[in-house]
Formats: structure tokens, C-alpha cells, sequence
């Protein structure tokens, strides 16, 4: 049994010829025969770089089919893979570089130089910055070896990638994860979700989180599928690929997109078996409408980026709007409370990360012995399906993305005229929640909505801007002089309504 999984997908593409991995459009960009040598040859390159196994290789690059090469040749070469996003603003991404300490870093060759002074000022100098375009221009291709590496054998403890996300206090953290909870979390999906052959997955996802890296693609190389590979989200162009293809995965966001549109009907939908969603509730009216609209219940399912995926509902058996099912095979929930009642869950198996990159202290505070604590409330039925109510953790999910308030909160108090400020996500049709600034002013400063997003442009990635800023006297606290959150909430419901 192997314990890498790029020994595993390069088993599986070797016999299958000109069969297509990734097609655009009408083209197939990319044949399962040439993963095992442009995948090699991708290896020779960074090995000629300097990166050695074990070595990080952080990645802020447009989605493109030689970014997805350059993932599996990294995992080929023994190479921690750090994804990030490509929203990250160079002081953002000077942080990432600087905690992990990579070797390499492949970046926009417009970002170069930004790149390489960040990496710099962060005390990570020492990284050779190399760059990727989306048409596969830039230095890293420019100079590929012909002869291809051979695989770096892992173990399944080995780092396998370096996923960054935010607690409610602090900075981000790398979650370490190993090629066994890679590997685990991809083959339990496979048999869960029916993965074969003949499907045809629409790929609508980054690729720098666990939901398009990990879930989507996965699956879909260790099935031997092919993928329809999409830069950005165009809900109309989705719809007309139904027609000839078989697997959807998305965010709610997604699903609400798809719903605007008059060209969802069941006929346009009979080709396909299975959609999927997570990474933020899905409301039950959604799912409602959508199976109304298109003749299939939507499977949701549930995880995090610590762990990969925890629960799914299932492929056969009753897919019930508002909970996320029950855990995967191998994997174990339990619930903090009484029974019956909410409490947080908690998480172990082989999913579970290996802990915070270089940060034992947070590692420990999360895990309660071999339990992850998700910081997700929840309920369990008799049967074990679980249901999520709520969140322990200030988190704000908007279109998918995760964002923090406290991050929030501190770069508007940090701003001239600023006095303290409450970051809080209300209703947003389209994204889920919509981020909302309540700001204290300095008396006499003359605070705008506007003064306050010009200042925060640049320092933070645009997805976590607010996008509404509400100037206040006061915020309402309670006996204990706690900002009471709930509260803004409920006054600022209406904010993104209409
Ligand atoms: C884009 N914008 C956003 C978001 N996305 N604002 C808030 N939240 C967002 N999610 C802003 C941009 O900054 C820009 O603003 C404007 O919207 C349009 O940008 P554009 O790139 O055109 O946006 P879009 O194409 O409409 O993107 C929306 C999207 C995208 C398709 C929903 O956000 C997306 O792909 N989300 C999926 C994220 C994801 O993969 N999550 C999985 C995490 P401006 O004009 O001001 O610049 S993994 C995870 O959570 C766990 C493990 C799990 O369970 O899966
Ligand atoms: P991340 O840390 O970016 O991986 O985000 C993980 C968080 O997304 C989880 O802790 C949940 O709060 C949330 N999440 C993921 N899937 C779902 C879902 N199906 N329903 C509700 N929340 C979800």
C-alpha cells in the first residue's frame, strides 16, 4: 500500500494515454500519458533550483494547468507545496514567506520584485524567488530539464503541504499536512463519492485552498477523470457544460450564482450525478430551490483546512438540508455536551493534521490529547448525523473564504481619527455573509465609510475588505465591558438586504 499520493495518481495516469486530465474548452490541455514526465521534469527543475526534499515551496500563482503541474512535481520532488492566495497583498504575503521559511517561492512575474523584498525584509532572503504566468510564461518553465526526476519516496508522516489559515487571535497559521492525511482523506472521497473513470468534473475552485487543490482535484486523479478546468466562475458557460460533464463542486456562493440563472432546468442538468457543497452553510432554501430547479439534492459536506474533510451526507441515503452529514469512514466526531445537546466537535483520524508550522504552543492549545477541537458547534443525531449551529470561534465566511474579524478590527484601529472598531459579518445573498465595520471615531476627526476603506486599501487582500462601514459614537458592551457582537448583528441584519 503506498503512503504518497503522487505515487498513487502516477500509477493510475501512466496507462491511460492520451486520455484528458485537464480540457479547456474544446482542447485537451493536458493528457494523463504526460503527468508522469512533465510532472518529472518539473522535479529535475526545482531539484536544479537548490529545493531539497522536505523543503518548502510557497506559491502565489493565477490558476492555470502548469500550476496544477507544478503542485504534483512538487509533491514528486519530496517538496512541502505552500499555496496562497492570490488576493494577498505584498505585506500579507511577506508574513507567509517569513513563517515558512521556503526555498523557492513561484510568484506572477509582475510580483517579482515585490516578492523578493518582502521575502527579504521578512528574514527569508535566502529564498530563490522564480516566476509563473498563466499561459505557463516565466523563469520557472523557461529552463526545464528533458530528463525527468525520479519520485522522492514519503512516508505518510512526511509533509506533503503547508496550508495557511487564521485562528481569532494572532497571525496566521501553517497547518502542517502530511501525505497520509492526503492520501487518506482523497481515497475515503473516492469510494464515498463513486469517483470513476467516465466522470467529468467541472473544476470552478482555486486552487490554493483544501476545497479545489485537495477535494476537487483529487478525486478526480485518483478516479482517472477527466476536468474541465475553468479559471474563474461564469455561471452561464457551467451550465452549457452540464450537457458533458457529471461532477460539480462548489461553495454556496456557487450554488446561488447558478440559481440566478434562467438556463438551470432539470434538462440542462441530466447528465450530471453529483453536486457537491461546502466550505460555508448552505441555506436550506437553496438546497431546496436548487433540487426544485435542477433535479438533483445537492450532497453538502464539511471540513477544514486542519483536517480535510470530516463529514459528508451520503451518496445513496438521504441528503437532509441544514446538516453535513455523518463522519467519513476512519474518521471520528464528538460533541462536547451532554447528549443531545450542542457543544463543540471535535475530530481525530487519519485526517487530522500534524499540527501549527513552528508554533507547538497553538498546536497544543487546539488538540485535547489526539482530539482536534474544530471550534465548529454542533449537534449529533441518534444515528450520528451531525448538524452545525454555530461557531466558538469569531469567524466570519464570506463567499467561501475565510475572514477574520480580529485581523479586521486591528488594521481599522490602527487608523488615524480611530478610536476602537467591531468587525461582524450580516446576510449577504451572494457571498453568505457580507463583512461590516462598526467604528468608534475620535470626536472632531470626521470619519467617513470612505477614509476608512482608502485607508485600509493595500494592507489587506480585497475579499477582506468591509463593505460597509458604519461610523458610531459607542459600541454597546456588556456588564463585563465585552463588545456585544450579537447585538451589532442583529441591528445591522439588514445592511446588504435588497
Ligand atoms: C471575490 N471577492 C470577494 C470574494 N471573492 N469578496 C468577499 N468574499 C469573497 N469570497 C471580491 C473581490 O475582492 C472583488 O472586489 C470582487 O469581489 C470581484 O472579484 P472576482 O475575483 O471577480 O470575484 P468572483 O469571481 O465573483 O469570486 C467569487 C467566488 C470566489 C467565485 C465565490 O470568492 C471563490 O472562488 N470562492 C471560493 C473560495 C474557496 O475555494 N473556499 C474554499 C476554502 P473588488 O472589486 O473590490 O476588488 S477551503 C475550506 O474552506 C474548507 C477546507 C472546506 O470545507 O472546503
Ligand atoms: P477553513 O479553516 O478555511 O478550512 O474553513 C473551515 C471552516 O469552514 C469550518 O471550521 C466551518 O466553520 C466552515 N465550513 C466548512 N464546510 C462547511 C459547511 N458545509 N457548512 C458550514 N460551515 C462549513
Amino acid at each position: 500500500m503506498t503512503t504518497s499520493l503522487i505515487a498513487a495518481i502516477l500509477d493510475i495516469a501512466a496507462p491511460l494515454g492520451r486520455k484528458p486530465f485537464l480540457i479547456e474548452g474544446e482542447a485537451s490541455v493536458l493528457a494523463y500519458g504526460d503527468i508522469e514526465r512533465e510532472t518529472g521534469r518539473l522535479a529535475a527543475r526545482l531539484a536544479a533550483l537548490g529545493a531539497a526534499p522536505g523543503d518548502r515551496i510557497a506559491v502565489q500563482v493565477d490558476k492555470s494547468p502548469s500550476a496544477v503541474l507544478l503542485y504534483l512535481g512538487a509533491l514528486r520532488a519530496g517538496l512541502v507545496f505552500v499555496p496562497l492566495n492570490t488576493a494577498y497583498t505584498a505585506a500579507e504575503l511577506g508574513y507567509f514567506i517569513g513563517d515558512a521559511g521556503p526555498a523557492l517561492v513561484v510568484c506572477r512575474p509582475g510580483d517579482a520584485e515585490v516578492v523578493q523584498a518582502e521575502a527579504t525584509r521578512a528574514g527569508a532572503g535566502g529564498a530563490k524567488v522564480v516566476t509563473l504566468d498563466a499561459n505557463g510564461g516565466g523563469s520557472l518553465l523557461a529552463d526545464l530539464p528533458e530528463e525527468p526526476a525520479p519520485l522522492v519516496a514519503r512516508g505518510a508522516d512526511d509533509l506533503a503541504a503547508i496550508l495557511y489559515t487564521s485562528g481569532t487571535t494572532g497571525r496566521s497559521k501553517g497547518a502542517m499536512l502530511s501525505n497520509g492525511n492526503l492520501l487518506s482523506n482523497a481515497l475515503a472521497l473516492k469510494d464515498l463519492w463513486r469517483w470513476r473513470a467516465e466522470d467529468v468534473l467541472i473544476h470552478i475552485l482555486p486552487i490554493y485552498h483544501v476545497h479545489g487543490l485537495f477535494v476537487a482535484l483529487h478525486g478526480a486523479l485518483l478516479a482517472g477523470a477527466s476536468v474541465r478546468f475553468y479559471r474563474g466562475f461564469e455561471a452561464p458557460a457551467v451550465i452549457a457544460d452540464f450537457a458533458r460533464s457529471s461532477v460539480l463542486m462548489g461553495v454556496p456562493t456557487h450554488y446561488a450564482r447558478l440559481l440566478r440563472e434562467e438556463g438551470l432546468t432539470p434538462g440542462a442538468c441530466a447528465g450530471m450525478r453529483l453536486f457537491v457543497s461546502g466550505s460555508a452553510p448552505l441555506l436550506a432554501e437553496a438546497h431546496r430551490d436548487f433540487a426544485a430547479r435542477s433535479g438533483h439534492m445537492i450532497l453538502e459536506r464539511y471540513g477544514m483546512t486542519e483536517t480535510g474533510m470530516i463529514t459528508s451526507n451520503p451518496y445513496d441515503g438521504a441528503r437532509i438540508a441544514g446538516t453535513v452529514g455523518y463522519a467519513l469512514p476512519g474518521v471520528v466526531v464528538r460533541i462536547d455536551a451532554a447528549e443531545g445537546e450542542p457543544g463543540v466537535l471535535g475530530v481525530r483520524g487519519p485526517n487530522v493534521f500534524k499540527g501549527y508550522w513552528r508554533n507547538p504552543e497553538k498546536t497544543a492549545q487546539e488538540f485535547r490529547g489526539h482530539w482536534f477541537i474544530t471550534g465548529d458547534i454542533a449537534t449529533q443525531a441518534d444515528d450520528g448525523r451531525i448538524t452545525l449551529v454555530g461557531r466558538a470561534k469569531d469567524l466570519i465566511i464570506a463567499g467561501g473564504l475565510n475572514i477574520y474579524p480580529k485581523e479586521i478590527e486591528e488594521a481599522v484601529d490602527a487608523l488615524p481619527g480611530v478610536v476602537e472598531s467591531a468587525v461582524f459579518g450580516v446576510p449577504h445573498a451572494d457571498l453568505g455573509e457580507g463583512v461590516v465595520a462598526v467604528v468608534v471615531a475620535l470626536p472632531g476627526a470626521g470619519l467617513t465609510e470612505a477614509a476608512v476603506l482608502a485607508g485600509l486599501a493595500g494592507g489587506l487582500a480585497r475579499f477582506k475588505l468591509p463593505r460597509r462601514v458604519i461610523v458610531v459614537e459607542a459600541l454597546p458592551r456588556n456588564a463585563m465591558g465585552k463588545v456585544q457582537k450579537a447585538a451589532l448583528r442583529a441591528e445591522y441584519a439588514a445592511v446588504f438586504a435588497g
